[in-house]
């Protein structure tokens, strides 16, 4: 059923505006259980809620822990982080509030098909809490083999394999939404592939390491102003919301950095986390604000030039001239 999301403004103008919650999490660790996790989400969703939420943006691997951070050799162990099928029955109660409250919601899990592929998985479900959309993580950091060089590991391309879902965009909330997850938002491709599908609000969740395990003099500020930057220029180019919500503070001794934010069509954050806990920031978007940038500067239509853009899809790494 469609479900309409338009609201009047005080000239009766009719306005399509999604009410977006970003709930940063704080930190999780091993030991915690999904249940209890669970318990965070849906008192994070009751507070959406109460603030008028139409969608709600939960992190990347929401439900545990950042698990690549640790290196395991037995499959069964690694199985354990996995989720088999969504919702189950440790995410039913969140599915359930999400029905009540008749909110949509994004979050990340780690998924386990039925014939056995892993992927860094992010959904998307409508105000009754059906799975209307699903991404799974194109560009997986780090490495597959433990790394004695590193401070610490990140071990994404041992875990899962590079999504096969591409970024597709979802007409949901009388918009245009699109998904992505973490690193996926260092790189302008994965705005432009939605953007080239009108996308007008795009929800991306974060486990970002406070340090960068292989440059220590890389810490948290720096981090987090990689975090901005990639997001605003991310949002300007295409002119669209972005909703950027972090897994933060300290897991099991390994430091995330928090930064939760949303981010207009201008670029501009208009919300931002003060803590490295369990936040929420509210925001109310209203989605035409992404039609001046993406009729004038933006307007892809009359002013790309994809003549000159071959070598983004024919070549994968940097290959510099010979030298003269
Ligand atoms: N989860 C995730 O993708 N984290 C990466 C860390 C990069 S360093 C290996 C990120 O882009 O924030």
């Amino acid at each position: 059923m469609l479900q309409r999301n338009t609201r009047s403004n005080n000239q009766g103008k009719l306005m399509r505006v999604i009410n977006v919650a970003a709930a940063q999490m704080g930190p999780i660790q091993k030991a915690d259980s999904r249940e209890a996790v669970v318990k965070r989400m849906i008192a994070l969703m009751d507070q959406a809620k109460a603030r008028g939420a139409d969608l709600i943006v939960y992190p990347e691997l929401a439900l545990t822990t950042f698990f690549p951070r640790w290196y395991m050799t037995d499959q069964s162990e690694v199985d354990r982080w996995f989720e088999r099928e969504m919702p189950n029955a440790a995410t039913m109660p969140l599915f359930e509030r999400a029905a009540l409250h008749q909110i949509a919601m994004n979050f990340g899990y780690a998924e386990l098909t039925p014939d056995g592929h892993h992927f860094n998985t992010s959904i998307l479900t409508d105000k009754s809490a059906r799975i209307v959309g699903k991404y799974r993580k194109v560009h997986l950091p780090g490495h597959a083999e433990f790394d004695a060089e590193r401070a610490f590991q990140h071990l994404e391309k041992r875990y899962f394999e590079p999504g096969d879902l591409g970024f597709n965009v979802w007409r949901e909330l009388d918009g245009i939404l699109g998904m992505a997850i973490c690193n996926d938002r260092r790189w302008p491709e994965t705005y432009r592939v939605m953007g080239l599908q009108g996308v007008e609000m795009v929800m991306i969740g974060y486990n970002t390491p406070s340090v960068n395990a292989e440059k220590s003099e890389e810490g948290p500020a720096k981090r987090l102003f990689h975090n901005r930057l990639s997001v605003q220029a991310g949002a300007y180019q295409n002119s669209t919301w972005v909703v950027c919500v972090a897994k933060a503070g300290v897991e099991d001794g390994h430091p995330l950095i928090g930064g939760t934010l949303i981010v207009n069509p201008d670029g501009e954050i208009v919300v931002e986390a003060k803590t490295e806990e369990d936040e929420l920031l509210v925001h109310s978007c209203d989605l035409d604000a992404t039609a001046f940038g993406k009729s004038t500067i933006f307007n892809f239509a009359q002013h790309r030039r994809i003549e000159h853009y071959g070598l983004i899809t024919s070549r994968t790494g940097a290959q510099p001239p010979p030298e003269n």
